[in-house]
Parts: C-alpha cells; sequence; structure tokens
C-alpha cells in the first residue's frame, strides 16, 4: 500500500489472489503478467501499478514533508515540558522547510539529559526504538515508520548544535571554512577561538581545542564569524552566506504580511462550505480581501459552475463584502483546454475580478505541445494568475512535462502572476522555480486553494515556499494592499 495505485481492496485481492506480499513480489507479478489476470484488475491495473512502482523506486524513499508534520508536533509537545528542558526544536530539512525529507531531526536542550531520554522512547508516537545512547537516539515514529534522530545537548551548546543539525550540510560547510579563515571552529558544541588558551568549557564538551566564544543561540554562532542570522529556509548553500557577508539577505516575507487569499473553492463546484462561511473565515483571518474562484464549466467531475450560474453567483459573492466587513472578490479557477484557450467565453471572463488558468485535464501532453499550452493561456488578455503551475502532487504524481523557464519568462512578459498553492502536497511552484521567478521579477500570488474554511490555515506552507525562493513581500500581489492589487488586475 505505499504504491498509489494499490488500496486496501487491491491489496487484499493481489494477497488473497497471487500470495504478493510484498513490493518486489508484486513488481515481479506485474512483470509475468499474473496481475492482469485477476478479476477486477487487468492489463491496464498491472501497467499502472508498475508504473507506481518505478517512481517510489524513482524517488527514493524521501518522504512528503506535510506527512511528518503532525507525528513531529506530538514529539516535540511531549518533549517540551519533561523535567529540566529548557528548548526542543525540530531541525534538519524540515527546519528548511523543504517539501520532502530523508529523516527527522530534533534538538533537545536540557540539563538532565538521562530524563528525556527516558522520556522519548516513552512517547506513545515511538514504534521502535534502533539505537538509544546517553545524549542521542533514533527512533521509528508511528505507523510509517518514519526515522527521527533526536540530539541531546546542554543549554550553553544549543545554538551550536541546533545551527549544526539544521543543515544544509552545504551552508555548514561553507560556514565553517569562514570560520576556520578566521582562526576560529565552529562545531556542534560551540564556536572555538583555536589560538587562544582554553578555558573550562561550560557545555562540557571535553576535548575541545581553544576557548569557547559562543553558542548557546544560533545568532551567537553567526555573529562570530561576522554574519547576520540567516533564515533556516534559505540555508541550502545557494549563495546565502555570500548575500549575508554584503549585508543583502532578501527580507523573507512572512506570513504577517499576506492580506488575502485569492484561491478558494465553495460547494457551488467541489467545495465545501458556502461563499459566505469562506469569506467569514478569510475575515476572521485578518485579511484584507479574498477571491472566490471556483471550477470553470468543462471540469464535470469538479461540478464546474456553468456561464449562468456563474453570472448569478457573482452579485452574490460581491455582496459579500458588505456582510463580511473584507472586499469579497469574484474569480474563477479557469481550465486551460487542451490547445491553451480557456474554458470561458471572453465575454465572461471580463466580468470577472481574477481569472486564474489552471491545468486540470491532459497532463500527458509532450513538453513542448503543454510549454505552449501554457504560454498561449498567459497571453490570454484576461488572464490573471496561472495556477499550481506544474500539476505535481508530492509523493504521489510527478510534473506534467513542461518548460518552467519559458513559463516564467512568459509570465513575465505578459505581467501574469504565478501561484505558490500552498496546498502541502502541491507545494506548486516549487522552491527552486520560485527562485527564478524572483530573479526574473515574476509577480507571485500565495493562495491555498481551499476547499473548506479550514483549509484557509495552509497559508504558512505557502509562505514557506516562497521565502525559500527568496521572495520578499514586494512581489507578492496578495502582500500588496487592495487598491494595488485592484490595479494590477485592472491592468
Ligand atoms: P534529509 O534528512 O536528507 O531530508 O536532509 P537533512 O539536511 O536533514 O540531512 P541529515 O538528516 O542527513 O543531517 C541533518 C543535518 O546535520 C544536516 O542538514 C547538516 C548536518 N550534517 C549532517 N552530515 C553532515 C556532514 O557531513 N557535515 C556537516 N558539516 N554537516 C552535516
Ligand atoms: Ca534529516
Ligand atoms: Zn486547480
Amino acid at each position: 500500500m505505499t504504491i498509489p495505485e494499490v488500496g486496501p481492496k487491491t491489496a487484499l485481492l493481489l494477497y488473497r489472489e497471487l500470495g504478493v506480499a510484498d513490493v518486489d513480489a508484486l513488481e515481479q507479478a506485474c512483470r509475468d503478467g499474473r496481475v492482469r489476470a485477476v478479476p477486477r484488475l487487468g492489463a491496464r491495473s498491472e501497467a499502472n501499478i508498475l508504473k507506481g512502482i518505478e517512481r517510489r523506486r524513482q524517488q527514493g524513499t524521501r518522504l512528503p514533508a506535510f506527512e511528518a508534520r503532525p507525528l513531529v508536533d506530538a514529539v516535540v509537545e511531549g518533549l517540551r515540558p519533561v523535567a529540566g528542558v529548557e528548548a526542543v526544536e525540530v531541525a534538519g530539512s524540515l527546519r528548511r522547510l523543504r517539501d520532502t525529507i530523508a529523516d527527522i531531526d530534533i534538538v533537545v536542550a536540557t540539563v538532565d539529559a538521562p530524563v528525556v531520554m527516558a522520556a522519548l522512547v516513552a512517547l506513545p508516537q515511538i514504534a521502535q526504538v534502533l539505537s538509544k545512547g546517553p545524549t542521542r537516539a533514533s527512533v521509528l515514529l508511528g505507523r510509517a515508520e518514519i526515522q527521527c534522530d533526536v540530539r541531546v545537548v546542554e543549554p550553553p551548546s544549543y545554538g551550536a548544535a541546533l545551527q549544526y543539525f539544521t543543515g544544509s550540510k552545504e551552508h555548514n560547510v561553507r560556514l565553517r571554512e569562514i570560520a576556520v579563515r578566521r582562526g576560529l571552529r565552529i562545531n556542534e558544541y560551540g564556536v572555538y577561538d583555536v589560538g587562544a588558551v582554553p578555558a573550562p568549557d561550560p557545555a562540557g564538551a571535553a576535548g575541545q581545542a581553544g576557548r569557547r566564544i559562543g553558542g548557546a543561540t544560533e545568532a551567537e554562532v553567526y555573529a562570530a564569524v561576522g554574519l547576520p542570522w540567516i533564515p533556516p529556509e534559505i540555508r541550502e548553500g545557494q549563495g546565502e552566506i555570500e548575500a549575508a557577508q554584503r549585508g543583502e539577505l532578501p527580507a523573507l516575507v512572512t506570513l504577517e504580511e499576506i492580506r488575502g487569499d485569492l484561491h478558494m473553492h465553495t460547494e457551488w463546484s467541489d467545495g465545501k462550505d458556502t461563499a459566505e462561511v469562506m469569506a467569514r473565515a478569510a475575515a476572521s483571518r485578518g485579511y484584507a480581501y479574498c477571491c472566490i474562484t471556483d471550477h470553470s464549466q468543462s471540469l464535470k467531475f469538479a461540478r464546474g459552475v456553468t456561464v449562468e450560474d456563474l453570472r448569478a453567483h457573482a452579485a452574490a459573492v460581491r455582496g459579500l463584502s458588505d456582510t463580511v466587513g473584507i472586499r469579497v472578490l469574484m474569480g474563477a479557477e479557469v481550465d486551460i483546454l487542451g490547445d491553451g484557450s480557456l474554458d470561458y467565453p471572453d465575454d465572461v471572463l471580463a466580468e470577472l475580478d481574477l481569472v486564474i488558468g489552471s491545468i486540470h485535464s491532459r497532463f500527458r501532453m509532450p513538453r513542448e505541445e503543454m510549454t505552449k499550452r501554457v504560454i498561449r493561456a498567459l497571453e490570454h488578455p484576461h488572464l490573471d494568475m496561472l495556477g499550481h503551475p506544474t500539476g505535481r502532487l508530492i509523493g504521489e504524481r510527478p510534473p506534467y512535462e513542461l518548460d518552467i523557464d519559458a513559463v516564467i519568462e512568459a509570465a513575465r512578459r505578459t505581467g501574469t502572476a504565478i501561484e505558490i498553492n500552498a496546498s502541502p502536497d502541491r507545494l506548486d511552484l516549487p522552491d527552486v522555480h520560485v527562485r527564478l521567478a524572483r530573479e526574473r521579477g515574476v509577480f507571485i500570488a500565495i493562495n491555498t486553494d481551499a476547499h473548506q474554511k479550514a483549509h484557509l490555515a495552509l497559508m504558512p506552507y505557502g509562505v514557506g515556499v516562497a521565502r525559500r525562493g527568496w521572495m520578499d513581500a514586494s512581489h507578492i500581489v496578495n502582500a500588496w494592499p487592495l487598491a494595488t492589487l485592484l490595479d494590477f488586475l485592472a491592468g
């Protein structure tokens, strides 16, 4: 069942009919043509299962970060109240907000390590203890058995340990080189002046050469080599240290700077809540505006809205502005059809405040054709925004074949915004392309694509992607005041 194409029923069927009990046996059964012979499966299922197995192999064992989050939060909350604990934080790729992770890293500052180790292995989330020493343990969490490494340090070493285990490795290597040139040494215990006479080390890190000059906080570690604190999201060894040295770190966008959410569905298409419930939820998040964007007519499986209904809804949606006290815009998430045209007539699109164009069909086009299709949509005078541009579902569906570089260039040329879809299984536009968009000066919108009011709370995931792409608020259209946004949409 780790293969997306295999649900519980199929798994049971495969086991009963073929005696298949693991992925290797399933792959062999597919290759032998035995799966197609199973009642209710057939040749097409066999091909799909095989593709699913291959995809899993390609992406290796990395896990979508959002799948680990609830477990990690539970462990962190479980350790915080333990006697002697002064701080607990997630480190590694999860703290850097990468979209996939190999494992989980947690750093604990405490004056009483044995108590923490005992509390850790007693937590209900622990499925198995792989190893346990006096200051570190490796455990498997939850039913998915995700590996989690926990390091316990003395409070004077906490910043150094957190910095070290947050990584990335490339970032750390670079930072340590700079330290060496200054006659310093940075490790997970602290920052040491190698030339100075050793003094008693409050971190109790025996055998460290030189005198300890810091390490209780991350800021101390960076300050020791003349740098400001660098946000974890950009610690990838991609020029952030050089930018910090020049005093040119970007002012990364924050959740507080987001003034609205411009992509959400209601019960008019495949959402669960009414437009009023969604708008009220947006207002209660402190937003100044929001936009209702249901699916367009062709998307039958998502109950796409007909032109007649769309017109009827528009007045109701705009009327909500008075009821709810924030500006409620009327938009649509319009399908980009196979030829790059949009799924409503131009005069209908012209009546909307905001038009998002998205691909929901014909994913398997060749790269060139798909790129042309998207660029044609971007050139449409009524298109304001490109929704979830690569179509990927993390850990489930690869992006469609698309020259994203050419798409970003077309977005710049046409002044169209590109969405960062904040849904944790999408995170689309992906971070590396966000960085490219930033360099090109392309406008970005961070949207939740909420299908019920609770989904509006997913905004931080999108902000995280924007931060990983070095984005500041100035190019994010939903960080702009309403008047600026309306000018952009009217232009
Ligand atoms: P992951 O687990 O593949 O999603 O990515 P990370 O970055 O969490 O990598 P991980 O778990 O192997 O190591 C956690 C952090 O520990 C890493 O970000 C930086 C630090 N680290 C690990 N190995 C080394 C190393 O060989 N040199 C240095 N300088 N740091 C390392
Ligand atoms: Ca890790
Ligand atoms: Zn969509």
